[in-house]
Order: structure tokens, then sequence, then C-alpha cells
């Protein structure tokens, strides 16, 4: 018996069981390096103003060590978590899942009826939107092979009502929420319309690599949405509601909100919206030395990944070599760049990425990145300062 209290045979006939469209976009083994990152024996350069001090402790831990990575999939002891209100321990055999609301048959799920629905695997890239690349946010972003069952089946068999307009996921944890005064004990939860939730890569998802979910990662059950930024993956399911009026609890409409300042028929115009899918963003990793040789490593996520350029210093867009062997849908694309002429001193590095429909990373300046006050969402290109030692 394993921690879901299910025997390996029971876990293994349901793994065979895939559906074969899903089980056909997963075919790298779990654990390969990629190719474009150096080995062993080489110098990992430290990059110049950036803090490993952890300043939101407890909420934020593990942020990913760029200089230290060396696996696509990164290991759940390395994987960095964002917990608003503590991590709750679950005792899976009470643990149960309500799906209710506006639907024609509501439905209360134990692990073990879950188990009984054909298990999936979906490789993504999971990025918190606060994780702005500046001197304290930069590691909050890990790549996993999350496994579990497809969330749309189990919404068509509980039946959305026509007049339902969104969904809603509640995890099991909670906290103080105050709203104008009022004071009120709130789960953490967050909301996709009916389109968004029945998307068919959504997961209920309780493996993580192929273990069961760690606590800190919302064991038993959490939502997967690929494509989606971090905050949209509730941890630790306990319900969800098919409802008929838009959630504006604190995570949809108040603390995940973007405020930018746009030009709406020659007019500015403060726009504020709701955190929502991943965007298109690189980053700059490590530089990397071994003998007089230097080379600059990245990776690219949030879209499907074209191309990669840096630029060091003042000097041209140079392509980086991008990584061959890891290329899925909705994980990190791997990169790397061969530093021929690298000078003692100081230097900048900067990476755009251009996703496969054509659009290119913003520039730090541009309107978009520029006129953003809040930090969520920030894809703005990364420049990293290194020092070239004579
Ligand atoms: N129930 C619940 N789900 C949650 C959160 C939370 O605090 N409680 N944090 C969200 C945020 S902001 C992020 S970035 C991701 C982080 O997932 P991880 O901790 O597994 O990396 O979980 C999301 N899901
Ligand atoms: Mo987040």
């Amino acid at each position: 018996m394993d921690r879901f209290g299910m025997s390996r045979r029971t876990l293994l006939k349901q793994g065979g069981a895939a559906l074969t469209g899903w089980a056909l976009l997963n075919t790298v083994p779990l654990g390969v390096a990629p190719a474009v990152l150096a080995q062993t024996g080489v110098e990992i350069l430290p990059w110049l103003g950036m803090s490993e001090e952890n300043r939101w402790a407890p909420v934020v831990s593990n942020q990913l060590s760029w200089g230290k990575l060396d696996s696509w999939v990164t290991p759940p002891d390395q994987f960095f978590s964002v917990s608003r209100f503590g991590n709750p321990e679950i005792d899976v055999d009470t643990w149960q899942l309500e799906i209710v609301g506006l639907v024609d048959n509501p439905m209360t799920l134990t692990m073990t009826d879950i188990l009984t629905w054909p298990r999936q695997e979906i490789d993504f890239t999971m990025e918190c939107s606060g994780n702005d690349g500046f001197e304290w946010l930069w590691g909050l972003i890990g790549n996993a092979r999350w496994g579990g069952v497809p969330l749309a089946p189990l919404l068509q068999e509980a039946g959305i009502k026509d007049d339902a307009v969104e969904v809603a996921f509640y995890g099991a944890d909670s906290g103080e929420i105050t709203v104008r005064e009022q004071v009120t004990t709130q789960h953490f939860a967050r909301s996709m319309s009916i389109e968004e939730a029945t998307n068919p890569y959504n997961m209920l998802c309780y493996e993580m690599n192929g273990e069961p979910l760690p606590t800190r990662h919302g064991f038993p059950v959490r939502l997967i949405a690929p494509g989606w930024y971090g905050v949209a993956n509730v941890k630790w399911l306990s319900r969800i509601e098919v409802r008929s009026r838009r959630m504006m609890n604190l995570y949809m409409a108040r603390d995940y909100v973007t405020l930018r300042k746009e030009v709406v028929d020659g007019e500015e115009a403060w726009t504020e919206s709701s955190v929502g899918r991943s965007l298109l963003k690189s980053s700059p990793a490590r530089v990397v030395r071994s003998d007089d040789a230097y080379r600059v490593e990245g990776v690219a996520w949030g879209q499907p990944i074209a191309k990669v350029e840096v630029k060091i210093d003042d000097g041209p867009w140079q392509a980086a070599v991008l990584d061959k062997t890891n290329v899925r849908r909705f994980s990190w694309r791997f990169w790397s760049l061969d530093w021929t002429d690298a000078e003692p001193g100081e230097h900048s590095i900067t990476a755009r990425a251009f996703d496969t429909e054509g659009n290119i990373q913003p520039a730090a300046n541009d309107p978009l990145i520029a006129n953003k006050v809040t930090y969520w969402e920030s894809n703005g290109q990364i420049t990293r300062r290194v020092y070239i030692s004579a």
C-alpha cells in the first residue's frame, strides 16, 4: 500500500489505461539533462546585485537556484512554493472533493474514486506571477511532470447547467481576509470561465514527477492548469463549485491584479486585470567558465518558444542555441550562447524570447512593462550583470 492507501498493482493498472492522445505528450524520460547546459567541471560566476535572502518566508520557500540548475525536470525538493495560509496536512483517508453548485449531478469524490479515472501526465513549467526577476524574486519557477486525471470529463459527468458562468476551485487552507473592515475567514480560491475550466489540459493532479504530491505542493490533490500562472493552480483542493456569478475575491480581483496605464482612443486610461495565462518570457540563468571559455546559459518559457536572442553590453542581438532534447508545449526551453570575446570587467547580459506566433518578449522600457505599476506578470526582458576577472 502506498500513501494513497491504494495497492501498487491498482495504480499500475490505471496508469496503463491512459488515453492515447495524452500519453503521447510525454515521451521524454524523467531526469534527462538538457544538452545545452554545462555539466561538471565548470565554474559558475555569480550575478551581481542579486540576493539569496528569502524576504517572504514562510509564504515563499525554495526559490530555484539558477546557478545550480542541472535538470530539465525540477526535483520536488528544489521546487519553489507559495502558500498563503501555511501548508495543511490532509488525511487522504477522510479527504473528499465536492463538485457542487450549478450541476445536474453533484459529486463527492474520495481518493479511491479519483483513482478509478484514467491517469494522465503532463509536463508543465509553473511560474508564480510574482516572479519579477529583480533582486529578491527570481526563482519562483519550476518544471515538473504532473500526474492525475483530466478535469473536463469529471465536469461533464457532473453536468454543468446552462446558466453557469464559471467554475471556482477552493483549497482546504484558509486565513483571515479583511474587506472594508469586515474580518472574515476564507479559503484560498480562484475561478475560471466554463470554457477555461473545461480546457482538456486541466488536471486534478495527485502526482509530481511520479511520486505522490508533497504536502507543500497540495497533497492529496491540486489543480494543474497548464499555460496559467501559478496562482490558478489551486492546491489542497476541497471543493469545486459551478457558479452563476463571478468570483471577486482577493486572489481573483483584489491582490493578484495587474494595474497598467494604457492609451485608449488617444487618452491615457488605467486598466486593472486579474492575473491569468502565462506570458512569453526568458532569463539568463548563469554564466559558466571552463578554462578561458565562457558561456551564457538560460531558460525561456510561458509560450511555445521559436527563438532566443542574447545581447551582451551594447553589442548586437545574437541567436542562442535552443535545447532540442526537451521540447514540450507547456514547459521551459533551455538555451546557451558561447561568449567568445569576454573581456575582464563588468558586463550586462539581456535575453529576449520569440514565440512561434512571432511575438517578442517586451523590453523593460516597452510601455507594456514600463506602464505596469504592480509587479505581477512581469515578463519584460531581464538584464543580469556579471564580473569577469582579469
Ligand atoms: N490552496 C492554495 N493554492 C495555491 C496557493 C495557496 O496559497 N493556497 N498559492 C498559489 C500560488 S500564488 C502559486 S505561485 C502556486 C505555487 O505552487 P507550488 O507551491 O506548488 O509551487 O500555488 C498556488 N495555489
Ligand atoms: Mo504565485
